[in-house]
Protein backbone atom coordinates (compact mmCIF):
# COMPACT_ATOMS: atom_id res chain seq x y z
CA UNK A 1 0.00 0.00 0.00
CA UNK A 2 1.10 3.36 -0.18
CA UNK A 3 0.52 6.76 1.48
CA UNK A 4 0.81 9.04 -1.41
CA UNK A 5 -1.12 12.10 -1.04
CA UNK A 6 -1.86 12.70 -4.88
CA UNK A 7 -4.13 9.61 -5.83
CA UNK A 8 -7.07 8.48 -3.99
CA UNK A 9 -6.58 6.48 -1.49
CA UNK A 10 -6.35 2.66 -1.83
CA UNK A 11 -8.97 0.66 0.18
CA UNK A 12 -7.98 -0.89 3.36
CA UNK A 13 -8.94 -3.85 4.97
CA UNK A 14 -8.58 -2.11 8.24
CA UNK A 15 -6.74 0.38 10.40
CA UNK A 16 -5.94 -0.01 13.61
CA UNK A 17 -5.41 2.24 15.94
CA UNK A 18 -2.36 1.99 18.73
CA UNK A 19 0.68 0.12 18.45
CA UNK A 20 0.53 -1.33 21.74
CA UNK A 21 0.33 -5.42 22.74
CA UNK A 22 -3.56 -5.06 21.59
CA UNK A 23 -2.76 -3.35 17.91
CA UNK A 24 0.44 -5.69 17.51
CA UNK A 25 -0.98 -8.76 17.56
CA UNK A 26 -4.54 -7.61 15.56
CA UNK A 27 -2.35 -6.17 12.68
CA UNK A 28 -0.44 -9.92 12.87
CA UNK A 29 -3.76 -12.06 13.06
CA UNK A 30 -5.67 -10.13 9.75
CA UNK A 31 -2.39 -9.91 8.19
CA UNK A 32 -2.35 -13.58 8.78
CA UNK A 33 -5.79 -13.55 7.11
CA UNK A 34 -4.43 -12.41 4.18
CA UNK A 35 -5.75 -8.80 4.92
CA UNK A 36 -4.26 -5.21 3.96
CA UNK A 37 -3.63 -3.40 7.53
CA UNK A 38 -2.31 -0.23 8.78
CA UNK A 39 -1.80 0.64 12.68
CA UNK A 40 -1.53 4.04 12.98
CA UNK A 41 0.60 5.08 16.34
CA UNK A 42 1.26 8.55 18.27
CA UNK A 43 4.40 7.18 19.70
CA UNK A 44 7.68 6.99 17.97
CA UNK A 45 7.72 2.94 18.59
CA UNK A 46 5.78 0.35 19.27
CA UNK A 47 4.46 -0.05 23.15
CA UNK A 48 1.36 1.78 23.98
CA UNK A 49 1.03 2.78 27.27
CA UNK A 50 4.33 0.69 28.21
CA UNK A 51 6.11 3.35 25.14
CA UNK A 52 4.82 6.15 27.50
CA UNK A 53 5.04 5.69 30.76
CA UNK A 54 8.71 5.53 31.38
CA UNK A 55 8.83 6.59 34.67
CA UNK A 56 11.13 5.49 37.28
CA UNK A 57 10.23 1.91 38.77
CA UNK A 58 7.52 1.91 35.88
CA UNK A 59 7.18 -2.38 36.41
CA UNK A 60 4.15 -4.17 35.38
CA UNK A 61 2.38 -6.05 38.33
CA UNK A 62 1.64 -9.23 36.47
CA UNK A 63 4.20 -11.72 36.13
CA UNK A 64 6.60 -11.69 33.32
CA UNK A 65 5.76 -15.19 31.98
CA UNK A 66 2.36 -14.45 32.16
CA UNK A 67 2.30 -10.65 30.97
CA UNK A 68 3.38 -11.93 27.57
CA UNK A 69 1.94 -13.46 23.75
CA UNK A 70 1.06 -17.18 23.81
CA UNK A 71 0.35 -17.25 20.27
CA UNK A 72 3.54 -18.16 19.28
CA UNK A 73 5.08 -21.06 21.28
CA UNK A 74 8.65 -20.52 19.49
CA UNK A 75 8.42 -16.62 20.52
CA UNK A 76 7.64 -18.03 24.22
CA UNK A 77 10.44 -20.48 24.28
CA UNK A 78 12.83 -18.26 22.76
CA UNK A 79 12.02 -14.65 24.91
CA UNK A 80 14.19 -15.13 28.56
CA UNK A 81 12.48 -12.63 30.64
CA UNK A 82 15.14 -11.42 33.69
CA UNK A 83 12.89 -10.38 36.54
CA UNK A 84 10.05 -12.09 37.69
CA UNK A 85 8.16 -8.65 37.22
CA UNK A 86 8.66 -6.97 34.10
CA UNK A 87 10.18 -3.19 34.20
CA UNK A 88 8.91 -1.11 31.42
CA UNK A 89 12.29 -1.27 29.59
CA UNK A 90 12.16 -5.01 29.20
CA UNK A 91 8.71 -4.70 28.09
CA UNK A 92 9.48 -2.41 25.62
CA UNK A 93 12.02 -4.29 24.27
CA UNK A 94 9.87 -7.84 24.30
CA UNK A 95 6.93 -5.81 22.13
CA UNK A 96 10.22 -4.30 19.97
CA UNK A 97 10.96 -7.78 19.23
CA UNK A 98 7.47 -8.99 18.14
CA UNK A 99 7.71 -6.22 16.12
CA UNK A 100 10.98 -7.39 14.01
CA UNK A 101 10.32 -11.03 14.57
CA UNK A 102 6.76 -11.01 12.53
CA UNK A 103 7.90 -8.17 10.52
CA UNK A 104 4.87 -5.44 11.85
CA UNK A 105 6.88 -2.69 11.44
CA UNK A 106 6.22 -2.16 7.66
CA UNK A 107 2.40 -1.46 8.31
CA UNK A 108 3.07 0.36 10.86
CA UNK A 109 2.63 4.99 10.64
CA UNK A 110 4.50 5.86 13.63
CA UNK A 111 4.32 9.72 14.89
CA UNK A 112 1.03 9.63 13.27
CA UNK A 113 -2.17 10.98 15.39
CA UNK A 114 -5.29 10.04 14.60
CA UNK A 115 -8.03 13.15 14.78
CA UNK A 116 -11.02 11.44 13.54
CA UNK A 117 -12.77 8.53 12.10
CA UNK A 118 -15.92 8.77 10.29
CA UNK A 119 -18.18 6.22 8.39
CA UNK A 120 -19.92 6.68 5.34
CA UNK A 121 -23.25 4.44 5.07
CA UNK A 122 -23.30 4.65 1.12
CA UNK A 123 -20.12 2.98 1.40
CA UNK A 124 -19.31 0.98 4.08
CA UNK A 125 -16.47 2.18 4.76
CA UNK A 126 -14.45 4.30 7.71
CA UNK A 127 -12.44 7.23 6.15
CA UNK A 128 -9.80 7.55 9.61
CA UNK A 129 -8.15 11.16 9.74
CA UNK A 130 -4.33 11.79 10.77
CA UNK A 131 -2.67 14.74 11.60
CA UNK A 132 -0.82 16.73 9.39
CA UNK A 133 -1.43 13.88 6.87
CA UNK A 134 -3.51 12.78 4.14
CA UNK A 135 -6.74 10.29 5.51
CA UNK A 136 -6.74 6.55 4.97
CA UNK A 137 -9.88 4.43 3.82
CA UNK A 138 -10.91 1.17 5.51
CA UNK A 139 -13.76 -1.26 5.72
CA UNK A 140 -12.98 -1.68 9.47
CA UNK A 141 -11.57 0.54 11.95
CA UNK A 142 -10.20 -0.88 14.89
CA UNK A 143 -9.66 0.57 17.91
CA UNK A 144 -6.62 -0.65 20.30
CA UNK A 145 -5.79 2.27 21.73
CA UNK A 146 -5.85 1.36 25.53
CA UNK A 147 -7.15 1.81 28.88
CA UNK A 148 -4.54 3.66 30.83
CA UNK A 149 -3.40 5.67 27.40
CA UNK A 150 -4.78 9.70 28.59
CA UNK A 151 -2.85 10.92 31.20
CA UNK A 152 -5.13 13.10 33.99
CA UNK A 153 -3.43 16.10 34.82
CA UNK A 154 -5.57 17.93 37.69
CA UNK A 155 -5.91 21.95 37.91
CA UNK A 156 -3.74 22.24 40.55
CA UNK A 157 -4.28 25.98 41.10
CA UNK A 158 -0.88 27.73 40.52
CA UNK A 159 1.01 24.90 38.56
CA UNK A 160 1.75 27.09 35.86
CA UNK A 161 3.72 29.30 38.16
CA UNK A 162 6.13 26.67 39.11
CA UNK A 163 9.71 27.59 38.10
CA UNK A 164 11.05 23.99 37.75
CA UNK A 165 9.90 20.89 35.98
CA UNK A 166 6.54 19.05 35.98
CA UNK A 167 6.45 15.82 34.39
CA UNK A 168 3.21 13.67 34.19
CA UNK A 169 4.33 9.91 34.94
CA UNK A 170 2.11 9.20 31.99
CA UNK A 171 4.00 10.88 29.52
CA UNK A 172 8.09 10.51 31.07
CA UNK A 173 10.68 12.30 28.62
CA UNK A 174 12.51 9.64 27.13
CA UNK A 175 15.91 10.77 27.75
CA UNK A 176 15.07 10.51 31.55
CA UNK A 177 14.74 12.91 34.18
CA UNK A 178 18.13 13.38 36.78
CA UNK A 179 16.61 14.47 39.97
CA UNK A 180 19.94 14.20 41.68
CA UNK A 181 20.52 16.51 44.39
CA UNK A 182 17.38 18.17 43.67
CA UNK A 183 13.92 18.60 46.32
CA UNK A 184 11.47 16.72 44.18
CA UNK A 185 7.47 16.63 45.06
CA UNK A 186 5.03 13.70 43.81
CA UNK A 187 1.45 14.40 44.19
CA UNK A 188 -0.33 10.71 43.51
CA UNK A 189 0.08 7.52 45.70
CA UNK A 190 -1.69 5.21 42.98
CA UNK A 191 -0.36 2.71 41.45
CA UNK A 192 2.50 4.93 39.68
CA UNK A 193 3.42 7.00 42.39
CA UNK A 194 3.77 3.41 44.88
CA UNK A 195 6.11 2.49 42.12
CA UNK A 196 7.73 5.35 41.13
CA UNK A 197 8.23 6.97 45.17
CA UNK A 198 11.09 4.43 46.28
CA UNK A 199 13.23 5.03 43.14
CA UNK A 200 12.63 9.00 43.56
CA UNK A 201 13.75 8.72 47.23
CA UNK A 202 16.55 7.02 46.10
CA UNK A 203 17.52 9.91 43.66
CA UNK A 204 16.13 12.46 45.18
CA UNK A 205 18.04 14.57 47.92
CA UNK A 206 14.55 15.02 49.10
CA UNK A 207 11.19 13.86 48.20
CA UNK A 208 7.71 15.23 49.58
CA UNK A 209 4.95 13.17 48.58
CA UNK A 210 1.65 14.46 48.61
CA UNK A 211 -0.86 11.78 49.05
CA UNK A 212 -4.93 12.35 49.15
CA UNK A 213 -6.10 9.31 49.46
CA UNK A 214 -3.94 5.91 51.13
CA UNK A 215 -3.87 2.85 49.03
CA UNK A 216 -3.44 -0.63 49.39
CA UNK A 217 -0.66 -1.63 48.51
CA UNK A 218 0.82 -5.62 48.28
CA UNK A 219 5.00 -6.30 48.22
CA UNK A 220 6.09 -7.74 44.51
CA UNK A 221 8.58 -9.99 45.92
CA UNK A 222 9.91 -9.36 42.74
CA UNK A 223 13.98 -10.76 41.99
CA UNK A 224 15.38 -12.00 38.87
CA UNK A 225 13.89 -14.94 37.18
CA UNK A 226 16.26 -17.96 37.32
CA UNK A 227 17.14 -20.61 34.55
CA UNK A 228 15.53 -23.33 36.34
CA UNK A 229 12.18 -21.58 37.01
CA UNK A 230 12.36 -19.80 33.22
CA UNK A 231 12.70 -23.55 32.37
CA UNK A 232 9.71 -25.30 34.32
CA UNK A 233 7.43 -22.37 32.95
CA UNK A 234 8.37 -23.35 29.31
CA UNK A 235 8.46 -26.74 29.91
CA UNK A 236 4.90 -26.30 31.14
CA UNK A 237 3.78 -23.58 29.12
CA UNK A 238 0.60 -24.54 27.37
CA UNK A 239 -1.06 -25.40 30.33
CA UNK A 240 0.16 -22.96 32.48
CA UNK A 241 -1.67 -20.43 29.26
CA UNK A 242 -4.80 -22.59 29.46
CA UNK A 243 -5.09 -21.89 32.63
CA UNK A 244 -4.52 -18.18 32.45
CA UNK A 245 -7.44 -18.29 30.37
CA UNK A 246 -9.46 -20.40 31.78
CA UNK A 247 -9.53 -18.11 34.94
CA UNK A 248 -11.64 -15.24 35.78
CA UNK A 249 -8.55 -13.02 36.08
CA UNK A 250 -6.90 -13.91 33.06
CA UNK A 251 -3.97 -15.58 35.37
CA UNK A 252 -3.74 -18.42 37.62
CA UNK A 253 -3.68 -16.56 40.86
CA UNK A 254 -4.24 -20.10 42.97
CA UNK A 255 -8.33 -18.47 43.43
CA UNK A 256 -10.32 -20.94 46.12
CA UNK A 257 -13.78 -21.14 46.22
CA UNK A 258 -14.15 -21.26 50.01
CA UNK A 259 -15.49 -18.04 51.65
CA UNK A 260 -13.40 -16.20 54.30
CA UNK A 261 -16.58 -15.85 56.28
CA UNK A 262 -16.45 -19.50 56.64
CA UNK A 263 -13.09 -19.75 58.22
CA UNK A 264 -12.14 -18.95 61.72
CA UNK A 265 -9.27 -15.78 62.25
CA UNK A 266 -6.47 -18.17 62.59
CA UNK A 267 -7.17 -19.96 59.34
CA UNK A 268 -7.81 -16.86 57.47
CA UNK A 269 -4.85 -14.96 58.57
CA UNK A 270 -2.30 -17.39 57.97
CA UNK A 271 -3.94 -18.15 54.57
CA UNK A 272 -3.33 -14.30 54.23
CA UNK A 273 0.14 -14.80 55.24
CA UNK A 274 1.30 -17.39 53.13
CA UNK A 275 -0.36 -15.40 50.42
CA UNK A 276 1.45 -12.10 51.25
CA UNK A 277 4.79 -14.64 51.30
CA UNK A 278 4.29 -15.37 48.05
CA UNK A 279 4.03 -11.81 46.52
CA UNK A 280 1.44 -9.90 43.81
CA UNK A 281 -2.31 -10.17 43.91
CA UNK A 282 -2.12 -13.73 44.93
CA UNK A 283 -3.89 -12.24 48.44
CA UNK A 284 -7.02 -11.30 46.46
CA UNK A 285 -7.35 -15.18 45.09
CA UNK A 286 -7.47 -15.96 48.93
CA UNK A 287 -10.90 -16.44 48.97
CA UNK A 288 -13.74 -16.24 46.73
CA UNK A 289 -16.35 -13.70 48.73
CA UNK A 290 -13.26 -10.88 48.92
CA UNK A 291 -15.09 -8.29 46.42
CA UNK A 292 -18.25 -9.70 47.26
CA UNK A 293 -18.65 -9.67 51.20
CA UNK A 294 -18.01 -6.55 52.97
CA UNK A 295 -16.96 -8.87 56.26
CA UNK A 296 -14.50 -10.42 54.46
CA UNK A 297 -13.13 -7.26 53.05
CA UNK A 298 -12.91 -5.94 56.09
CA UNK A 299 -10.78 -9.00 57.23
CA UNK A 300 -8.25 -8.99 54.11
CA UNK A 301 -8.09 -5.30 54.72
CA UNK A 302 -7.45 -5.55 58.41
CA UNK A 303 -4.51 -7.50 58.00
CA UNK A 304 -2.57 -5.15 55.31
CA UNK A 305 -3.33 -2.55 57.80
CA UNK A 306 -1.46 -4.62 60.35
CA UNK A 307 1.07 -5.43 57.50
CA UNK A 308 1.79 -1.04 57.03
CA UNK A 309 1.73 -0.75 61.02
CA UNK A 310 4.59 -3.41 61.37
CA UNK A 311 6.87 -1.62 58.19
CA UNK A 312 6.71 1.92 59.07
CA UNK A 313 8.43 2.79 61.86
CA UNK A 314 6.71 6.17 63.09
CA UNK A 315 3.33 5.11 64.24
CA UNK A 316 2.33 8.57 62.70
CA UNK A 317 3.14 8.13 59.50
CA UNK A 318 1.87 4.88 59.37
CA UNK A 319 -1.55 6.18 60.60
CA UNK A 320 -1.69 8.47 57.59
CA UNK A 321 -0.82 5.54 55.28
CA UNK A 322 -3.53 3.29 56.63
CA UNK A 323 -6.35 2.88 53.49
CA UNK A 324 -10.06 3.26 55.27
CA UNK A 325 -12.24 4.99 52.98
CA UNK A 326 -12.98 2.13 50.08
CA UNK A 327 -12.73 -1.86 50.38
CA UNK A 328 -9.40 -3.56 49.27
CA UNK A 329 -9.19 -4.28 45.36
CA UNK A 330 -12.17 -2.07 44.36
CA UNK A 331 -9.35 0.92 43.19
CA UNK A 332 -6.85 -1.35 42.03
CA UNK A 333 -4.60 -2.66 44.43
CA UNK A 334 -1.21 -1.56 44.12
CA UNK A 335 2.17 -4.05 43.47
CA UNK A 336 5.28 -2.50 45.04
CA UNK A 337 8.81 -2.71 45.92
CA UNK A 338 9.83 -1.19 49.38
CA UNK A 339 7.08 1.09 49.48
CA UNK A 340 6.30 1.61 52.93
CA UNK A 341 9.74 1.13 54.05
CA UNK A 342 10.72 4.15 51.98
CA UNK A 343 8.83 6.24 55.09
CA UNK A 344 10.77 5.13 57.22
CA UNK A 345 13.93 7.61 55.10
CA UNK A 346 14.91 10.40 56.88
CA UNK A 347 15.16 12.41 53.54
CA UNK A 348 11.19 11.53 52.72
CA UNK A 349 8.43 12.94 54.05
CA UNK A 350 4.89 12.68 53.81
CA UNK A 351 2.43 15.59 53.41
CA UNK A 352 -1.77 14.31 53.94
CA UNK A 353 -3.46 16.34 52.35
CA UNK A 354 -7.10 15.39 53.92
CA UNK A 355 -5.03 16.55 56.36
CA UNK A 356 -3.69 19.67 55.40
CA UNK A 357 -5.05 20.52 51.79
CA UNK A 358 -3.19 21.52 48.46
CA UNK A 359 -3.98 25.48 48.88
CA UNK A 360 -1.54 26.20 45.75
CA UNK A 361 1.57 25.82 43.94
CA UNK A 362 4.16 28.61 43.97
CA UNK A 363 6.53 29.06 41.94
CA UNK A 364 9.03 27.55 44.49
CA UNK A 365 6.79 24.53 45.53
CA UNK A 366 3.91 23.85 46.95
CA UNK A 367 1.70 24.94 49.84
CA UNK A 368 -0.34 22.72 51.90
CA UNK A 369 -2.47 23.23 55.62
CA UNK A 370 -0.86 27.21 55.29
CA UNK A 371 3.35 25.01 55.13
CA UNK A 372 5.20 25.76 52.09
CA UNK A 373 7.22 22.91 50.42
CA UNK A 374 10.35 23.79 48.57
CA UNK A 375 10.82 22.42 45.45
CA UNK A 376 12.65 21.98 42.47
CA UNK A 377 10.64 19.39 40.63
CA UNK A 378 7.42 18.10 40.82
CA UNK A 379 5.82 14.70 39.63
CA UNK A 380 2.14 13.92 39.04
CA UNK A 381 1.53 10.47 39.34
CA UNK A 382 -2.12 11.96 39.52
CA UNK A 383 -3.81 8.74 36.59
CA UNK A 384 -5.47 8.76 33.33
CA UNK A 385 -8.98 9.67 31.97
CA UNK A 386 -9.28 5.77 31.70
CA UNK A 387 -10.91 3.28 29.31
CA UNK A 388 -12.57 5.80 27.69
CA UNK A 389 -10.67 8.84 27.35
CA UNK A 390 -8.47 7.71 24.02
CA UNK A 391 -11.58 6.37 22.38
CA UNK A 392 -13.46 9.76 23.18
CA UNK A 393 -10.92 12.36 22.13
CA UNK A 394 -10.98 11.20 18.43
CA UNK A 395 -13.80 12.41 16.64
CA UNK A 396 -15.52 9.26 16.03
CA UNK A 397 -19.18 9.83 13.45
CA UNK A 398 -21.26 6.63 13.07
CA UNK A 399 -24.04 6.08 10.98
CA UNK A 400 -25.95 9.68 10.45
CA UNK A 401 -23.08 11.16 11.48
CA UNK A 402 -23.47 10.71 15.24
CA UNK A 403 -20.55 11.02 17.82
CA UNK A 404 -19.41 8.51 19.95
CA UNK A 405 -18.46 10.95 22.29
CA UNK A 406 -21.69 12.38 23.04
CA UNK A 407 -23.42 8.65 22.74
CA UNK A 408 -21.74 8.16 25.60
CA UNK A 409 -22.37 11.58 27.45
CA UNK A 410 -23.87 9.20 30.25
CA UNK A 411 -21.27 6.72 30.34
CA UNK A 412 -19.61 4.60 27.77
CA UNK A 413 -22.30 2.07 25.61
CA UNK A 414 -21.44 -1.16 23.86
CA UNK A 415 -22.46 -4.83 23.11
CA UNK A 416 -19.77 -6.86 24.71
CA UNK A 417 -17.22 -4.35 24.67
CA UNK A 418 -16.37 -4.94 21.56
CA UNK A 419 -19.24 -3.33 19.33
CA UNK A 420 -21.59 -0.14 19.74
CA UNK A 421 -24.69 0.27 18.14
CA UNK A 422 -24.76 2.75 15.12
CA UNK A 423 -21.11 2.31 14.55
CA UNK A 424 -20.88 -0.47 11.90
CA UNK A 425 -17.54 -2.29 11.26
CA UNK A 426 -16.13 -0.73 14.40
CA UNK A 427 -14.57 -2.85 16.93
CA UNK A 428 -13.38 -1.76 20.64
CA UNK A 429 -10.42 -3.86 22.29
CA UNK A 430 -10.21 -4.55 25.71
CA UNK A 431 -12.32 -1.69 26.46
CA UNK A 432 -15.24 -0.35 28.91
CA UNK A 433 -18.16 -3.19 28.91
CA UNK A 434 -15.28 -6.27 28.92
CA UNK A 435 -12.90 -7.67 31.49
CA UNK A 436 -10.16 -5.90 30.11
CA UNK A 437 -8.31 -3.64 33.15
CA UNK A 438 -9.85 -6.24 35.66
CA UNK A 439 -7.73 -9.04 34.32
CA UNK A 440 -4.49 -9.82 32.71
CA UNK A 441 -4.67 -7.78 29.97
CA UNK A 442 -2.58 -9.45 27.76
CA UNK A 443 -5.12 -12.34 28.30
CA UNK A 444 -7.67 -10.27 27.53
CA UNK A 445 -6.39 -8.63 24.56
CA UNK A 446 -5.41 -12.28 23.09
CA UNK A 447 -9.46 -13.34 23.36
CA UNK A 448 -10.53 -9.92 21.91
CA UNK A 449 -8.05 -9.97 18.86
CA UNK A 450 -8.74 -13.32 17.95
CA UNK A 451 -12.85 -13.09 18.27
CA UNK A 452 -12.31 -9.98 16.09
CA UNK A 453 -10.19 -11.06 13.85
CA UNK A 454 -12.32 -14.35 13.48
CA UNK A 455 -15.58 -11.98 13.23
CA UNK A 456 -14.22 -10.42 9.95
CA UNK A 457 -13.01 -14.00 8.88
CA UNK A 458 -16.68 -14.77 9.14
CA UNK A 459 -18.35 -11.55 7.53
CA UNK A 460 -15.68 -11.78 4.19
CA UNK A 461 -16.17 -15.92 4.04
CA UNK A 462 -20.26 -15.27 3.96
CA UNK A 463 -20.05 -12.29 1.75
CA UNK A 464 -21.26 -10.21 4.48
CA UNK A 465 -20.13 -6.22 4.20
CA UNK A 466 -21.18 -4.90 8.00
CA UNK A 467 -21.38 -5.91 11.13
CA UNK A 468 -23.30 -3.70 13.62
CA UNK A 469 -24.27 -4.07 17.53
CA UNK A 470 -28.36 -4.19 17.63
CA UNK A 471 -29.85 -1.56 20.19
CA UNK A 472 -31.67 -3.95 21.79
CA UNK A 473 -28.46 -6.11 22.81
CA UNK A 474 -26.46 -3.13 23.52
CA UNK A 475 -28.58 -1.81 26.07
CA UNK A 476 -29.27 -5.50 27.82
CA UNK A 477 -25.49 -5.72 28.00
CA UNK A 478 -24.79 -2.27 29.58
CA UNK A 479 -27.36 -3.43 31.92
CA UNK A 480 -25.92 -6.74 32.68
CA UNK A 481 -22.22 -5.30 33.08
CA UNK A 482 -23.93 -2.54 35.42
CA UNK A 483 -25.62 -4.95 37.35
CA UNK A 484 -22.76 -7.76 37.87
CA UNK A 485 -20.75 -4.37 39.44
CA UNK A 486 -23.75 -3.52 41.48
CA UNK A 487 -23.62 -6.80 43.19
CA UNK A 488 -19.97 -6.56 44.52
CA UNK A 489 -17.86 -3.99 46.48
CA UNK A 490 -16.14 -2.55 43.40
CA UNK A 491 -18.77 0.72 43.46
CA UNK A 492 -18.20 1.39 46.77
CA UNK A 493 -14.55 3.22 45.89
CA UNK A 494 -13.80 6.43 44.17
CA UNK A 495 -11.90 4.93 41.51
CA UNK A 496 -11.03 5.38 38.26
CA UNK A 497 -13.13 2.30 36.78
CA UNK A 498 -16.10 4.49 37.53
CA UNK A 499 -14.61 7.14 36.33
CA UNK A 500 -14.26 9.15 39.66
CA UNK A 501 -10.85 10.48 39.44
CA UNK A 502 -11.88 12.62 36.31
CA UNK A 503 -13.96 15.63 37.47
CA UNK A 504 -17.30 16.09 35.34
CA UNK A 505 -17.03 12.57 34.11
CA UNK A 506 -19.92 10.57 34.65
CA UNK A 507 -20.33 7.46 37.34
CA UNK A 508 -20.46 4.31 35.45
CA UNK A 509 -18.55 0.68 36.52
CA UNK A 510 -17.20 0.27 33.63
CA UNK A 511 -15.37 -2.61 33.08
CA UNK A 512 -17.11 -6.28 32.99
CA UNK A 513 -16.98 -7.73 36.53
CA UNK A 514 -18.01 -11.14 35.66
CA UNK A 515 -14.76 -12.64 34.84
CA UNK A 516 -12.62 -13.93 31.77
CA UNK A 517 -14.15 -17.16 31.71
CA UNK A 518 -18.02 -16.45 31.97
CA UNK A 519 -17.52 -13.36 29.05
CA UNK A 520 -15.60 -15.11 26.68
CA UNK A 521 -18.33 -17.80 27.27
CA UNK A 522 -21.20 -15.70 26.39
CA UNK A 523 -18.54 -13.91 23.71
CA UNK A 524 -18.22 -17.69 21.99
CA UNK A 525 -21.75 -18.12 22.33
CA UNK A 526 -22.38 -14.64 20.25
CA UNK A 527 -20.34 -15.98 17.49
CA UNK A 528 -21.75 -19.52 17.08
CA UNK A 529 -25.44 -18.26 16.72
CA UNK A 530 -24.10 -15.95 13.73
CA UNK A 531 -23.08 -13.38 16.04
CA UNK A 532 -26.37 -13.03 17.70
CA UNK A 533 -27.40 -9.37 18.94
CA UNK A 534 -25.31 -8.23 16.03
CA UNK A 535 -26.68 -7.16 12.68
CA UNK A 536 -25.07 -8.91 9.80
CA UNK A 537 -25.48 -7.62 6.42
P1 LIG B 1 -4.43 6.34 39.86
O1 LIG B 1 -4.51 4.98 40.40
O2 LIG B 1 -5.64 6.97 39.31
O3 LIG B 1 -3.82 7.26 41.01
C1 LIG B 1 -3.78 8.65 40.90
C2 LIG B 1 -3.32 9.25 42.19
O4 LIG B 1 -3.27 10.66 42.05
C3 LIG B 1 -4.28 8.97 43.34
O5 LIG B 1 -3.53 8.78 44.51
C4 LIG B 1 -5.10 10.26 43.40
O6 LIG B 1 -5.65 10.51 44.66
C5 LIG B 1 -4.03 11.27 43.08
N1 LIG B 1 -4.59 12.52 42.60
C6 LIG B 1 -5.28 12.74 41.47
N2 LIG B 1 -5.66 14.03 41.39
C7 LIG B 1 -5.19 14.62 42.51
C8 LIG B 1 -5.27 15.94 43.01
N3 LIG B 1 -5.92 16.90 42.35
N4 LIG B 1 -4.69 16.21 44.20
C9 LIG B 1 -4.07 15.24 44.88
N5 LIG B 1 -3.96 13.97 44.46
C10 LIG B 1 -4.52 13.67 43.28
O7 LIG B 1 -3.33 6.42 38.70
P2 LIG B 1 -1.97 5.61 38.54
O8 LIG B 1 -1.27 6.18 37.37
O9 LIG B 1 -1.22 5.55 39.80
O10 LIG B 1 -2.43 4.15 38.24
C11 LIG B 1 -3.34 3.86 37.19
C12 LIG B 1 -3.29 2.41 36.85
O11 LIG B 1 -2.11 2.12 36.12
C13 LIG B 1 -3.23 1.48 38.01
O12 LIG B 1 -4.44 1.25 38.64
C14 LIG B 1 -2.65 0.23 37.40
O13 LIG B 1 -3.66 -0.49 36.72
C15 LIG B 1 -1.70 0.78 36.38
P3 LIG B 1 -7.17 10.05 44.97
O14 LIG B 1 -7.10 8.57 45.14
O15 LIG B 1 -8.00 10.45 43.77
O16 LIG B 1 -7.55 10.79 46.18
Amino acid sequence: MTNSPSTAPELLDAVVVGAGFSGLYMLHKLRAQGLSVRVLEAGSDVGGTWYWNRYPGARCDVESVDYSYSWDEQLQQEWEWTERYPAQPEIQRYLAHVADRFDLRRDISFDTRVTAAHYDEDTARWTVHREGRDPLVSRFCIRDTGCLSVPQTPRLPGLADFRGPVHHTGTWPESGVDFSGQRVGVVGTGSSGIQAIPVLAEQARHLTVFQRTPNFSVPAMNGPLDAETLRQVKATYPERRRKARASPSGVDRGDTEQNAVDVDEHERRQEFENRWGKGGFSLLGAYADLMLDQRANDAVAGFVRDKIREVVDDPDTAERLLPRDHPLGAKRICVDTGYFETYNRDDVSLVDLLESPLETVTADGVRAGGTEHELDALVLATGFDAMTGALNRIDVRGRRGQQLARRWDAGPRTYLGLGVAGFPNMFILAGPGSPSVLTNMVTSIEQHVEWTARCIEYLDTNGYRTIEAEAEAEREWVAHVNEMAAETLFPRANSWYLGANVPGKQRVFMPYVGGLTLYEQKCEEVAAAGYSGFVVK
